[in-house]
């Protein structure tokens, strides 16, 4: 159940993913110092291929930068590194551990979110419990290996219309697209490469934010 705390954590515009291998030769916890030094509020850890002392590692100091900054942080897939370094939350996929059971381990206040891909995914993840849902990937992406074909902006407007939970448009929004996606009434946008891969992330995350300040 979403509560008004959990709503406050998530109640920001711009959601950011790191993914080091996009991140042109700069660490995770360097994209995240940059990240949050641009204003960003609301933080995902996402890493595939490192083995899980380093992510839990990078956490800790993600956790502490977070913190620090008063940014919502949520850990990607890894329920227990998301308890143990206290995140706020954790982000699931549909191939991950059913949402009842993850719910089970963190209890009521940590926010679960979850990727989904059709209206049939977003219906049940909000019956089982979801806190939020990702809703993509809107255009084609190459940054998640595993995804689904781009659903477009059809799933979008579904969401806009029937999703009373938090959701966030994700998958190949880039400036050139983030108003198209914007006016079809997504309130919430995360993006990896258009950040993780800028030159200058700082510069790029005030571009990104002031579409919504303009609003
Ligand atoms: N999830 P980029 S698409 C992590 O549709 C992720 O659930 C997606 O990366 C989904 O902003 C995606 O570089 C990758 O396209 C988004």
């Amino acid at each position: 159940m979403i509560t008004q705390a959990k709503r406050r954590k998530l109640a920001y515009p711009l959601y950011a993913i790191t993914a080091e291998e996009y991140s042109v030769g700069r660490s995770n916890s360097d994209v995240v110092r940059d990240m949050l030094a641009g204003g960003v509020k609301i933080l995902q850890y996402r890493q595939k291929e490192k083995s899980r002392r380093e992510k839990y590692l990078e956490c800790v100091e993600i956790r502490r930068m977070t913190e620090k900054a008063a940014a919502t942080f949520i850990v990607n897939d890894d329920v227990d590194i998301a308890l143990a370094v206290k995140a706020d939350g954790v982000h699931l996929g549909q191939n991950d551990m059913p949402i009842e059971v993850v719910r089970e381990l963190v209890k009521e206040e940590m926010i679960i979110g979850l990727s989904t891909h059709s209206p049939r995914q977003a219906l049940d993840a909000i019956s089982r419990g979801a806190d939020y849902i990702a809703i993509g990937p809107i255009f084609p992406t190459q940054t998640k290996k595993d995804v689904c074909p781009a659903v477009g902006l059809e799933y979008l407007d579904y969401a806009v219309k029937n999703v009373a939970i938090p959701f966030v448009a994700i998958g190949g929004i880039k400036l050139h697209n983030l108003r198209e996606v914007l006016e079809h009434g997504a309130s919430r946008v995360a993006m990896v490469t258009e950040i993780v891969g800028a030159a200058d992330i700082r510069a790029r995350i005030k571009e990104i934010l002031s579409f919504f300040h303009h609003e």
